[in-house]
């Protein structure tokens, strides 16, 4: 199942998309090409040492996708992992799957790849998502259509309202600690989830944010907070364990958020001030 390869059923999704792209061009000529550069929606994953989740969750976004009329891009933003995630990007681009990897040789950290990926996206609604299968791509529909809703600026997935779920593997120790990250988090968002890291929010919006200083893994409740969303809307989505690969969430991360949640509240102090 963590496979590496580009197993067949992907090979031949790829194929399909391909035909489709070139009777496409044939029917539109150069609009066709022109219109690739103007991706209504970017999907931007950071990664590091994701490889043997890619496969399948470029494929199930593009899958996701395919029925809708969206130009997407998915940018992969990928701290230097030397565990064939480069190759396999260049192998799923190469069958027509509309992704690209934007490789950062000498910065690590989650929060700010997502920042890279955001300031290189071209969509005009930006989605962020982990790697690791846990944001079921299949919620994307659900996201982008609360983002439509008049006056939300901000959609999370979220795990802890109505309708959503996580695997029953989450012990004891993972549910308080992820609650407990929660409450820290509830002077600046009402949100249920502002940590859950799958979110989506327009590019204008992203445009309009107070300088970002990211620290650690929660870059969503800092944009939440800096580029001044009032109005967050969340869909349930169901949580899924990490089956392949292994987590990076250790205890310096949770230091980090300790040291992010502090920054977030001078930074509020200040502004009021
Ligand atoms: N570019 C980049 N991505 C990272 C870094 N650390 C983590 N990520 C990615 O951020 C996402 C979330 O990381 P996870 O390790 O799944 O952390 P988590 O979801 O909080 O923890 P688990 O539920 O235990 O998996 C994944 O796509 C990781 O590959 C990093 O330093 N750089
Ligand atoms: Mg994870």
């Amino acid at each position: 199942m963590c496979n590496l390869g580009i197993g067949e059923f992907h090979l031949e999704y790829g194929r399909r998309l391909r035909d489709y792209r070139n009777a496409k061009r044939a029917q539109n000529g150069l609009q066709f090409d022109l219109m690739t550069k103007m991706s209504n929606l970017s999907i931007i994953i950071p990664t590091f040492q994701e490889a043997a989740n890619l496969e399948q969750l470029v494929t199930r976004i593009s899958q996701t996708l395919a029925d809708s009329n969206l130009i997407f891009e998915i940018l992969i933003v990928d701290d230097d992992s030397r565990d064939g995630t480069d190759a396999l990007i260049a192998n799923l681009a190469e069958l027509g799957l509309p992704v690209r990897l934007i490789l950062r040789k000498n910065e690590r950290g989650l929060s700010s790849a997502v920042i890279r990926g955001f300031d290189e996206a071209q969509g005009s609604t930006l989605i962020c998502m982990d790697a690791d299968l846990s944001h079921p791509p299949e919620a994307i529909p659900d996201l982008l259509n609360a983002l439509d809703q008049p006056g939300v600026d901000f959609v999370i997935g979220s795990r802890y309202v109505g309708g959503a779920g996580t695997d029953d593997e989450w012990g004891l120790f993972r549910r308080a600690n992820s609650y407990a990250a929660t409450a820290l988090a509830r002077p600046f968002t009402m949100a249920r989830d502002p940590l859950s890291g799958y979110f989506a929010m327009r590019r204008s919006q992203y445009r309009m944010c107070d300088s970002l200083s990211p620290l650690g893994y929660k870059i969503g409740l800092e944009l939440i907070v800096k580029c001044n969303c009032r109005n967050v809307a969340e869909v349930p989505i169901h949580f899924a364990q990490r089956r392949c690969g292994s987590s990076k969430l250790t205890l310096k991360q949770q230091w980090l958020y300790l040291r992010h949640i502090a920054r977030l509240a001078r930074y509020k102090l200040a502004r009021r001030s």
